[in-house]
């Protein structure tokens, strides 16, 4: 699809290894819109709904601790395409299997300390901004520049 919306976390780790800026940096100069961004500490409840997919899963209690051990900054990014373009612009899942040039492949060697989550399609990109943002904290605007970055 065209204009889509994702969201994107940086991890407790990113936050904690003074991450923040780089990470936000690199997906800024995609020429993605930042449309919505605070920093806030997830809890049991909101960690839940978020990994809700791996509940059953045997890293999930580690998943949940690691997530609600410290603040995350969450942002919401708009333009064409956004959700492949920021997945492209993190890397794999696993760091060891992202290349240099990606965040993961730069910033990261371990699995479970892998600095950002990104929505992997529209459906959870639909949810996940819903689940981490009231619609009004949520920004519609135009840059000077957006004709040089969208034909
Ligand atoms: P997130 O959701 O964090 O962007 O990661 P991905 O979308 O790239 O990958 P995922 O949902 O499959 O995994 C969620 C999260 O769990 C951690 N994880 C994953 C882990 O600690 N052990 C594992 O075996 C797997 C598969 C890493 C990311």
């Amino acid at each position: 699809m065209s204009n889509e919306k994702t969201l994107v976390l940086v991890k407790p780790d990113g936050v904690q290894r003074g991450l923040i800026g780089d990470v936000i940096g690199r997906l800024e100069k995609t020429g993605l819109k930042i449309v919505g961004l605070k920093l806030i500490k997830i809890n049991d409840e909101l960690a839940g709904k978020h990994y809700a997919e791996h509940k059953e899963k045997p890293f999930f209690e580690g998943l949940v601790k690691f997530i609600t051990s410290s603040p995350v900054v969450a942002l919401v990014l708009e333009g064409n395409n956004a959700i492949s373009v920021t997945r492209k612009t993190m890397g794999s899942t696993n760091p060891v299997d992202s290349p240099p040039g990606t965040i993961r492949g730069d910033f990261a060697i371990d699995l479970g300390r892998n600095i950002i989550h990104g929505s992997a399609n529209e459906t959870d990109a639909k949810r996940e901004v819903d689940l981490f943002f009231d619609e009004n904290e949520l920004s519609q605007y135009s840059r000077s520049n957006d004709e040089w970055i969208t034909e």
